[in-house]
């Protein structure tokens, strides 16, 4: 099988994960275990130097980033629909996904990773709040995003990489204390995507909960 995707439970290499099985692609996914440091071994960083997930190889190509992979698969697979094919939706799909990428992915990383961004215990904890609160902004943002959609998905009429993408962040938020269900239209179009045979796979093989959020004690 030359296709593969490196991948790693609940990281942002969900999207593409995704993309594969609503294509119905034939391809083989490949565990990096982050927290064993397996993105640091000498074999993953000649893949990827830059020690990260996801990565998408194809026979000799390979791919990172999720902007460049979702498009090489939408590429691939044309008829799966992970991208509006044409027109201002494809302009207005890609200015949501860049969005997605450049903006929404990173804050939940200074939220979770605040250690990349500063070294002492007390600076840590301010670069932390202070991404949780525009995390929290950033979700109400997407959530009038997906509110004003006029068909169902993201995308269009078919499932694609701004719902996965769109379940990921939301799914993030509960790890950062963030109620999904106070997100009601994203929920509502993560737990609809979750249900989909395609996306219930790759649930199933990441061992994900959707809803990861707990209440903390008062
Ligand atoms: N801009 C990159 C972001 C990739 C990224 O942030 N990957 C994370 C998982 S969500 C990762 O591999 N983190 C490990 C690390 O950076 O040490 C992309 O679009 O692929």
């Amino acid at each position: 099988m030359s296709l593969k995707l490196y991948y790693a439970p609940g990281a942002c290499s969900f999207v593409p994960h995704a993309a594969l099985e609503l294509a119905g692609a034939a391809y083989e996914p490949v565990l990096v275990k982050l927290h064993k440091g397996e993105h640091q071994t000498p074999e993953f960083l000649a893949l990827n130097p830059r020690g990260q997930v996801p990565v998408l190889v194809d026979g000799e190509a390979v791919v990172t980033q999720i902007i460049a992979i979702a498009l090489y698969l939408e590429a691939r697979f044309p008829q799966a629909g992970l991208l509006p094919l044409q027109g201002l939706a494809r302009t207005r799909a890609i200015e949501t996904l860049a969005w997605m990428n450049n903006t929404v992915h990173p804050t939940f990383t200074h939220v979770f990773m605040p250690h990349k961004f500063a070294d002492d215990a007390a600076a840590q904890a301010a670069v932390k709040a202070r991404a949780l609160g525009a995390y929290q902004a950033l979700l109400q943002e997407l959530e009038a995003l997906v509110a004003a959609r006029s068909e169902p998905w993201l995308g269009g009429a078919q499932p694609g990489v701004l719902d996965a993408y769109a379940l990921t962040l939301l799914r993030w938020g509960g790890f950062a204390g963030i109620d999904p269900t106070t997100l009601p239209q994203t929920w509502a179009l993560s737990q609809a995507l979750a249900a989909l045979p395609a996306v219930a796979r790759v649930i199933e093989r990441e061992r994900l909960q959707l809803n990861v959020y707990r209440p903390t004690a008062a």
